[in-house]
């Protein structure tokens, strides 16, 4: 049985996420704005089709692929970049790697313990959140 994203996740915990917001360049007010965000994700999967929404009371951002398939990323009400992304399973983990200006960007999703695990790295920098489903 292969392992199943969908739900609607609270965010636990957000480490370095200052040092991942630096990396791409997010203002200090805006950084400072978005360090004390709890983010949501709910997550739609259906076969290897995915739609993912992150959720805060300040912004929101909604991203919809298909595994191994390319799309035009645009990290809108983020740091608004291009990016041409794809997202492929390495075993139950998925792994995004986000083509664009910035080296090194992407994003891996794990499921331990029925815990969501995101790690967002750009360039030398990594963020883990750790969400857990909403009760
Ligand atoms: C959208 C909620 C956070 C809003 C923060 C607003 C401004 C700060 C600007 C940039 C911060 C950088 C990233 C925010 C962190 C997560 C947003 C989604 C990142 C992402 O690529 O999620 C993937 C994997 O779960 C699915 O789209």
């Amino acid at each position: 049985m292969p392992v199943d994203y969908s739900g609607t996740w609270n965010m636990l915990s957000n480490d370095n996420f200052e040092g991942y917001m630096v990396a791409i360049n997010i203002d200090f007010a805006t950084r400072k704005i978005a360090g004390l965000l709890k983010t949501q994700k709910v997550i739609r999967q259906d076969g290897d089709s995915f739609t993912m929404k992150t959720l805060s009371t300040f912004r929101n951002y909604s991203s919809s692929f298909k595994i191994g398939v390319e799309f035009d990323e645009v990290t809108q009400g983020l740091d608004n970049r291009k990016c041409k992304s794809v997202v492929n399973w390495v075993g139950d983990k998925m792994v995004c790697v986000q083509k664009g200006e910035k080296g090194n960007r992407g994003w891996t999703h794990w499921i331990e313990d029925d815990q969501l695990y995101l790690d967002l790295y750009c360039e030398d920098q990594v963020c883990q959140q750790i969400y857990e489903r909403k009760p």
